[in-house]
């Protein structure tokens, strides 16, 4: 079964002024569908053409480059259409706000860390914020890589993301990274970010 596109869970404009709606529109029509495509023709006809995009990914280091980049690629950006969303922001409460505290001291302290794996990440890739050992922890990989492959450096469940390839914020910021991942704060969606990381709990 070939994978599909998922629906943008909002208009491409939602998230202005933090983030443009022509870089939406493009992110999710052209990028986000390549992904998909390159991903359909890469397991076509092989044995992992039946298997669900988690198990894909898991393996992904050992199958094929164009299954860890698209197959990585697809996973990424599913996740973050859900983390990120309209009347979204701010600073979280409950469970995972005292989980962010406990682990980096305050949650002022927790964005300067994920700021900083985002604005040093060289070239291409994403930060995240994953569960490790129960724990939460600040890391970021290279391209289309994330913390569930088998060739993740630190290996961990994602619970926020934020992709840094340029194609996510060139066209509104430039060449200032720093200040995308500024705005990214006012488009985090914590309702789902409380929910994964609640389902890490189970
Ligand atoms: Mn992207």
């Amino acid at each position: 079964m070939a994978f599909t596109l998922p629906a943008l869970p909002y208009a491409f404009d939602a998230l202005e002024p933090y983030i443009d709606a022509q870089t939406m529109q493009i992110h999710h029509d052209k990028h986000h569908q390549a992904y998909v495509d390159n991903l359909n023709k890469a397991i076509a006809g092989t044995e992992n053409e039946s298997k669900p995009l988690d198990e894909i990914v898991k393996i992904a280091g050992s199958i094929s480059p164009a299954v860890r980049n698209n197959g990585g690629g697809h996973w990424n950006h599913s996740f973050f259409w859900e983390i990120i969303g309209p009347n979204a922001g701010g600073a979280p409460t409950g469970d995972i706000a005292q989980a962010i505290d406990a682990a980096f001291g305050s949650f002022d302290t927790f964005k300067e860390k994920f700021n900083a794996a985002g604005a040093t990440r060289f070239g291409s890739g994403w930060a995240w914020l994953i569960v490790k050992d129960g724990k939460l922890e600040v890391t970021s990989t290279p391209n289309q890589d994330n913390p569930l492959m088998d060739i993740a450096e630190v290996k961990g469940t994602p619970v926020l993301g934020v992709d840094v390839w340029e194609h996510a914020y060139y066209l509104k910021y430039q060449n200032r990274r720093p200040e995308y991942l500024a705005a990214f704060w006012n488009v985090v969606n914590w309702e789902k970010v409380a929910t994964l990381f609640a389902a890490t709990k189970k």
